[in-house]
């Protein structure tokens, strides 16, 4: 133990034993920012040594604690949001897809949502860019609305494209999000993430007669498409750049009774071999991540001048991972590290020590009873997570109980910080894989049929769950993706609205 590591140990745990004493006289505020498909390609997290995220790397080193082994309850947009917001997870709601709204899902419509439970007890909330997922409904576009006091759609809009690739490969399809990218004419502070973030930084500049705020930020870059300004492309010289290394043969030991494969290289990661644009789509995730970070610097510079630097939680999470060519997979949505693993940036002034990266397994659920915790209001009985804000205050305790991640109905992976374990009940059978991340962190070789690893899978099946509740129904008006047309005057008299707010 080097001395600075030392002397953060006594830090904590002085700050540990008077834990609630501290969380009581702070009466804390809360910045909850999301990011929309952003993986561990940040630069505190390690993913991608190439990645450069200046200001969520000093933001971690100057005031946050980075959770190093968080995972997400369901590894796709709405199921994730609906999962962690409500605070229950999938097989309690039945949300297990995008296409299913939480309102409409009986299981989770009378749920008390996070910021609904500070709105409810004390606090102002307010909110702008993708915290919920959207869904069209028969109202207009719902986009969690009605959770906050105050809402701001997303503003802001990208210049006319300057560039741009887009694979393409005749009979193979990507799939999903549009496969393509580019760069967009500036300038940068007329984005839809700065703009989001601008308008939060200018949040802190209010007053909220005297109640604390609940403040939520999303912001929608590294989600496809990858289209931001050519600066952030500009970073990333494609010559320069190092393509993940690829494993051809790395489905082939996932497979169901019969010894047949379960998986096959998807739409996205054919395209990129067939074009050779692997390196191509690598950098332009990188640019968006650049991008992403670049957006944020701006509210994190605003919050440390502003008043509420010093009693503000922040919490900054990615909704899932996403694979970048490993697993023959580009995206997100199964059940493997690299969909699962989030980056999850927490600090709480005056208990979690900065600079410092904790090795705790947390899922993205826990999020709710924590902030309940840290924020001194009574538990929501209905929350499945756990809090984990006495590993906030001591980083190093042991905490690693095995965490849940789901991809539709009855498929679930836990992960218990080393091992990873996934069963596909609803996919494929019961088919398993299993992963030492000790001797395998890219989870090249599924252990799931050697049997000297009999005890470790019968020891983490016991964590899956016992209670699947079926798919709740599609969102009936989901084809309106943006909610009924609007005309030219109404579209107008909306954006006076939002500059005048
Ligand atoms: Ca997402
Ligand atoms: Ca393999």
């Amino acid at each position: 133990m080097n001395r600075r590591s030392f002397l953060s140990t006594m830090m904590v745990s002085s700050a540990g034993v008077a834990l609630a004493q501290q969380l009581k006289s702070k009466g804390y505020n809360i910045l909850f920012i999301a990011i929309d498909d952003l993986n561990d390609w940040v630069g505190c997290l390690g993913g991608n040594p190439q990645a450069i995220t200046p200001n969520l790397d000093r933001y971690a080193r100057e005031h946050g604690m980075v959770m190093n082994k968080a995972y997400c309850p369901a590894t796709v947009c709405g199921p994730t949001r609906s999962a962690l917001l409500t605070g229950k997870h999938a097989t309690h709601t039945g949300v297990y897809g995008n296409g299913q709204n939480l309102r409409h899902a009986p299981k989770a419509k009378d749920l008390e949502t996070l910021p609904e439970y500070f709105g409810n007890r004390g606090y102002h909330t307010l909110s702008s860019g993708k915290i919920f997922h959207k869904h069209g409904d028969k109202d207009g576009l719902d986009e969690g609305q009605w959770a906050f006091h105050e809402h701001i759609h997303a503003g802001g809009s990208n210049g006319k494209t300057l560039w741009e690739e887009k694979p393409e490969v005749e009979g193979i399809k990507a799939g999903g999000s549009p496969f393509a990218w580019g760069a967009v004419e500036g300038p940068t502070e007329k984005t839809k993430d700065y703009v989001t973030c601008k308008w939060a930084a200018d949040q802190l500049e209010r007053d909220f007669d005297g109640k604390p705020f609940f403040l939520a930020v999303g912001v929608s870059k590294p989600h496809l498409a990858w289209y931001v300004p050519q600066e952030f492309f500009d970073l990333y010289p494609l010559d320069k750049i190092e393509q993940v290394p690829l494993k051809y043969d790395d489905l082939d030991d996932i497979v169901r009774a019969d010894g047949s494969p379960i998986f096959k290289p998807g739409g996205r990661f054919l395209l990129a071999e067939k074009t050779g644009m692997h390196k191509n789509a690598q950098r332009a995730y990188l640019a968006c991540v650049s991008y992403a970070d670049h957006c944020l610097g701006v509210l994190f510079d605003a919050l440390a001048k502003s008043k509420y630097a010093d009693n503000t939680i922040v919490m900054i999470w990615g909704d899932h991972g996403w694979h970048l060519s490993e697993k023959s997979h580009y995206g997100k949505t199964e059940l493997w590290e690299e969909s699962c693993r989030v980056p999850f940036i927490v600090n709480v002034p005056g208990l979690t020590p900065a600079n410092v990266k904790c090795e705790g397994v947390v899922n993205l659920i826990d999020m709710y009873p924590t902030l309940i915790e840290l924020c001194g209001l009574s538990p929501n009985k209905e929350n499945d997570g756990r809090s984990f804000a006495k590993l906030l205050a001591n980083p190093s305790m042991g905490w690693n109980e095995p965490t849940l991640t789901t991809y539709q109905y009855k498929n679930h992976s836990l992960t218990d910080g080393r091992y990873r374990y996934t069963w596909y009940g609803g996919k494929a059978d019961g088919a398993e894989e299993l992963y030492d991340h000790s001797t395998d962190p890219m989870e090249h070789t599924n252990l799931a049929s050697n049997p000297e690893y009999k005890e470790v899978i019968e020891r983490l099946k016991k964590y899956l769950p016992t209670h699947h509740e079926p798919d709740s129904p599609k969102n009936p008006d989901n084809d309106l993706k943006k909610g009924p047309k609007k005309s030219k005057e109404e579209k107008r008299a909306e954006r006076k609205k939002q500059k005048a707010s």
